[in-house]
């Protein structure tokens, strides 16, 4: 009941967004139906390795997960935003980020241990990888990014889906919340001293991942 509530409500955003034209509500509901059954899949996943992983350390590799379908807002404005005409076809082939799951871990090396565990899996090819960890953002956002693609079994077909995958430390975590805030508060104050700043932290929080792990690996001996 309350996920066909949603379905409607997404319905008549979708169409209220389009002016009107619903021809792409139901297909695009559909679609939407689809992603979320492979973020569900990957999801699982990485709850297996969590669990495989923790027995074999001691220690979870993962502290959180969290996934978001994109909402139909953001689909539109990001369409329009790359001047590509909103159709479900062009959706799926233009973006790859609608699906989203993030793991949150305490230490970097978990977050490569865990990508690397997951993009092995014969069933999953990595469509792409973005390193923002070793090569951070010049505003200091870091991540591992990695977009795959997945397969999802339904009643009569087989379907390759995009999930985009974001691994980060609980601290880099803290700061990208922060920063998407200031993100969507362009117009505040002193802006060019608050990137400063948030560029500062960024570094301190590299410095402190790398010396939580140090001092892992110190105990851990
Ligand atoms: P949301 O709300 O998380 O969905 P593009 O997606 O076109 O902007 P690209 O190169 O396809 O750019 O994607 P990239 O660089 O891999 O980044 C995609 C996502 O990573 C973003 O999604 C954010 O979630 C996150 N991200 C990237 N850069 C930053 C940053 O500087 N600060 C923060 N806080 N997050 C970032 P969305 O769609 O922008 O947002």
């Amino acid at each position: 009941m309350e996920v066909e509530n949603k379905n409607k409500n997404m319905e008549s955003r979708l169409s209220n967004l389009l002016g009107g034209v619903i021809d792409e509500a139901e297909p695009f509901m559909h679609l939407m139906m689809q992603y979320r059954c492979a973020m569900l899949e990957v999801t699982t996943k990485l709850e297996v390795l969590n669990n495989e992983l923790s027995m074999q350390n001691n220690s979870n590799p993962f502290e959180s997960i969290k996934c978001r379908l994109k909402t139909p807002e953001s689909i539109v404005e990001k369409m329009q935003r790359r001047g590509i005409e909103f159709s479900v076809k062009n959706v799926e082939e233009n973006l790859t980020d609608i699906a989203g799951v993030r793991v949150i871990c305490s230490f970097i090396s978990d977050i490569y241990r865990l990508a690397d565990c997951l993009a092995s899996q014969d069933d999953i090819i990595v469509v792409a990888r973005k390193d923002y960890i070793k090569q951070p953002k010049e505003n200091g956002y870091r991540s591992l990014h990695l977009i795959l693609d997945v397969p999802i079994f339904l009643t009569n077909e087989k379907k390759h889906m995009k999930v985009e995958v974001q691994f980060r430390t609980i601290a880099m975590d803290f700061w990208a919340s922060l920063d998407h805030k200031v993100e969507y508060k362009k117009k505040i104050q002193d802006s060019e001293e608050i990137a400063n700043e948030l560029r500062e932290c960024a570094k301190i929080i590299s410095e402190v991942d790398t010396r939580m792990e140090n001092i892992k690996n110190r105990i851990r001996e």
